[in-house]
């Protein structure tokens, strides 16, 4: 099962508008979350390849919004992340236009993943992205990054955050506990694409 499926994945092509989105496949899976979550990574760590999307320990290198496809089936598309800049003007020049306007009556967008650091409360920005999200009915599925860096003592904070912080019901809607460096994590996150995609085709 392993290395089955997402092989197949090459980069289509950079975009700022949705309106010059690539349209040979119908479904879209977005990765989205603030800047050096992670997103760029599990997009690799998911097609198993070192370097299809560009990923920096530097925050804020995502500034466009890059299309993956995969398997000839369906895009994985990586998102800039939100709260580098300093300045929310900005960030919204920048991304937020860009974000609303992908999100607006997107045919094409049937999951969105959405990261938050498995490490840390949720921020004010990710709040605020999350009241975006559901804002809007896209089926979407929380992923908390960088499990490996956690300890115990973090790991038993993480519902008890997201609960505070964004007042979502962990234990109704599970979310999925990642890392780049865990294979089975990448495996179960795979397996949860692969199904949206395929009920959606
Ligand atoms: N330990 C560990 N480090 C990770 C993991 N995922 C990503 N990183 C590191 O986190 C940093 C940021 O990763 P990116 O994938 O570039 O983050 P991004 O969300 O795409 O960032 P922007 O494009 O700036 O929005 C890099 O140094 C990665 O190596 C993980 O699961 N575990
Ligand atoms: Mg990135």
């Amino acid at each position: 099962m392993e290395n089955y499926y997402f092989n197949k994945a090459k980069f289509i092509k950079s975009i700022v508008d949705v309106k010059e989105a690539p349209g040979e496949y119908n479904s879209s899976v977005l990765f989205v979350g603030k800047s050096n979550v992670g997103k760029s990574s599990l997009i690799n760590a998911l097609t198993n390849s070192k370097k299809l999307a560009y990923t920096s320990s530097k925050p804020g290198h995502t500034r466009v919004l890059n299309y993956y496809s995969v398997e000839d089936y369906f895009y994985l598309v990586d998102c800039p992340g939100y709260g580098f800049s300093t300045k929310k003007d900005l960030d919204y020049e920048f991304y937020g236009k860009m974000i609303e306007d992908y999100f607006k009556d997107n045919k094409s967008l049937k999951l969105v993943v959405f990261l938050l650091d498995s490490r840390h409360e949720p921020t004010d920005d990710d709040l605020d992205f999350y009241s975006f999200l559901l804002s809007y009915k896209y089926r979407f599925v929380i992923c908390m990054t960088k499990c490996d860096k956690l300890n115990m003592s973090m790991r038993s904070k993480i519902y008890k955050n997201l609960k505070s912080k964004l007042n979502f019901e962990p234990e109704k809607y599970p979310p999925l506990l990642v890392s780049i460096n865990d294979k089975k994590s990448i495996l179960k996150l795979k397996e949860m694409i692969e199904g949206v995609v395929r009920e959606a085709n």
